[in-house]
């Protein structure tokens, strides 16, 4: 049993497809036989952080309290995936100082709000759209795009086709054993 935990936090739009990554990311490091854990936002906010909202304060402390359960687990040798909007470029950084160099691997989900909205998976936009739901992240609330995540991944390749999320999975997993995580 050798293994180093890492954090590998999954940024980006709600509907960017952060758990989707995240989760083909967990499979594909089980078959290799790692420990892993997914800490995903939508799922946190149900117990740790069931006491916030989407303000930006809210928000800060979400990502707080994520960043040092994930630091926690880490520090116990697992590969934590963590996907959350994380929007604001601050609380990613305050995250990324938690950790020791090169054990945070900051992955951009570079989805346009055009293909986010299309989506529309929960309904979501629709009713940020209406009004029925205020601040929400790329209607009325914004998402700021870090200067230089460790991995960007993107919807579409250079032809133009759809990237699936286990290729999207094989990129990050690559940049995790190209570091020697
Ligand atoms: C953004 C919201 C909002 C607002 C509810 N803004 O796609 P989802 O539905 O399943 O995931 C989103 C989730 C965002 O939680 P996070 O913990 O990732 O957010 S943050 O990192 O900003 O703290 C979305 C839903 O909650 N949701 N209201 N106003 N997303």
């Amino acid at each position: 049993l050798n293994q180093k935990g890492c954090v590998v936090w999954i940024t980006g739009l709600s509907g960017s497809g952060k758990s989707t990554v995240a989760c083909a990311i967990d499979h594909a490091l089980a078959r290799m036989g790692k420990l892993c854990y997914v800490l995903d936002g939508d799922n946190v906010r149900h117990g740790l952080c069931k006491d916030l909202g989407f303000s930006t304060a809210d928000r800060e402390e979400n990502i707080r309290r994520v960043g040092e359960v994930a630091k926690l687990m880490a520090d116990a040798g697992l590969v934590t995936l963590v996907s959350c909007i994380s929007p604001y470029r601050r609380d990613r950084e305050f995250v990324r100082g938690l950790m020791s160099k090169g054990e945070f691997v900051e992955v951009y989900m570079k989805v346009p709000l055009s293909i986010c909205e299309k989506r529309d998976c929960k309904g979501l936009y629709k009713l940020a759209r209406a009004g029925v739901i205020k601040g929400f992240t790329g209607i009325d609330d914004p998402y700021e795009v870090s200067e230089k995540p460790e991995v960007t991944l993107e919807a579409t390749n250079v032809a133009g086709e759809l990237v699936t999320p286990d290729c999207m999975a094989e990129t990050v997993i690559d940049h995790l054993v190209v570091n020697g995580l």
